[in-house]
């Protein structure tokens, strides 16, 4: 007989029932703006102070600061006048609002919008399908009309897809040498930041970000400059509009939103457009053949399963949709970061 003294209640399923509390923590340190305060202060703070500076309880940021102590998001020092706080590095490079590495937006989406429509997870798998009638009150039928139904939630989304470029956006550029493409598309290229990591990674491009009309709008009046010239934009919507002619187009977290049929109906779409000798980039996080893990992409299309119509895919599995759509040489590289390429060639 073993001993079952480990399985009463091990370590694993505490951390895991603990996931959504740390996250939950985490995200409204940065949604009080706990580590802009401390960057900007230069130095150690009290609590008090803190919760003046941030016009919240002195209670409650008392104990949102000695958890984040906990999480190693901040550091404490006892002094003579008490506690005093401060960031930890890794809050400075990634937690604040204007470090260039900030992921302060994608949590932010996280917090106020993914983690509404995980309250329907369970809904989700009975029904094999998004819960934003459950969770916002909106038809689930257009996905990006939900994730779009008002400009704020548009912008909110634009500005966290952005910020995980700034940490893996030159990996997935960099996998394959593109330098021999010069006329690109980035077909829902949203808020435009891998386009901008792809004109100072390849200065000889033109990249062309085509969205719908209104993400278009905003992706100019708040995310791109008119100075930088080697990024130009196209509106429409690339299932009902035509595509331009190009050398190549990166479909960057793209086909993850839909299923199967609308894969291959874009797909098709891209190989027409594209001309001879071009190709199509494919950005996703990929699954391992046997879809056991990594657990960050299990994770995500469960997220695509909640909150659009897609689901992440293997290597084979998007190297099945190119195929089907007349591209070959398919080329796959992992980065070992979030964020995977496969490149096909017409
Ligand atoms: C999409 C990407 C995302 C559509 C909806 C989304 C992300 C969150 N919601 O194309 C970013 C990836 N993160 C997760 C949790 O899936």
């Amino acid at each position: 007989m073993g001993s079952t003294e480990d399985l009463d209640y091990p370590q694993i399923i505490m951390q895991y029932s603990n996931g959504f509390l740390i996250s939950k923590v985490m995200f409204t340190a940065c949604e009080l703006g706990v580590f802009d305060l401390l960057l900007e202060s230069g130095k150690p703070l009290s609590s008090d102070a803190i919760a003046a500076g941030l016009g919240a309880s002195t209670l409650g940021m008392r104990r949102l600061l000695d958890a984040c102590v906990g999480l190693k998001l901040l550091a404490v020092e006892m002094t003579q006048e008490g506690a005093l706080y401060r960031n930890t590095e890794i809050s400075n490079v990634y937690l604040t609002k204007s470090s260039p590495k900030s992921q302060y937006h994608i949590m932010m989406y996280y917090s106020n919008t993914v983690y509404l429509c995980w309250q329907y997870l369970a809904d989700a798998v009975r029904e094999g399908r998004n819960q934003y009638e459950r969770a916002f009150g909106v038809s689930s039928k257009d996905p990006f009309g939900a994730m779009y139904r008002s400009d704020e939630e548009m912008l909110k989304f634009m500005a966290g897809q952005n910020s995980v470029w700034s940490i893996c956006g030159r990996d997935v550029l960099a996998a394959f040498d593109l330098s021999p493409f010069r006329q690109i598309y980035d077909l829902g290229g949203g808020g435009g930041a891998l386009a901008q990591e792809c004109v100072s990674l390849y200065p000889n491009s033109t990249v062309t970000i085509y969205d719908l009309p209104k993400v278009v709008q905003v992706a100019k009046e708040q995310f791109v400059s008119p100075e930088e010239r080697q990024i130009t934009f196209h509106e429409g919507d690339f299932f009902n509009d035509s595509i331009p002619e190009a050398e190549l187009y990166i479909l960057s977290k793209i086909l993850h939103d839909w299923d199967d049929d609308k894969c291959k109906q874009l797909l098709a779409k891209v190989y027409k457009a594209c001309k001879p000798g071009g190709g199509v980039l494919l950005v996703e996080s990929l699954l391992n053949e046997d879809k056991s893990g990594p657990v960050e992409t299990q994770l995500y299309s469960m997220n695509m399963l909640v909150q659009t119509e897609g689901k992440e895919r293997t290597a084979a599995e998007y190297s099945k949709l190119l195929e089907a759509a007349g591209f070959g040489v398919i080329q796959v590289k992992r980065t070992g970061k979030l964020y995977d390429a496969v490149l096909g060639r017409k």
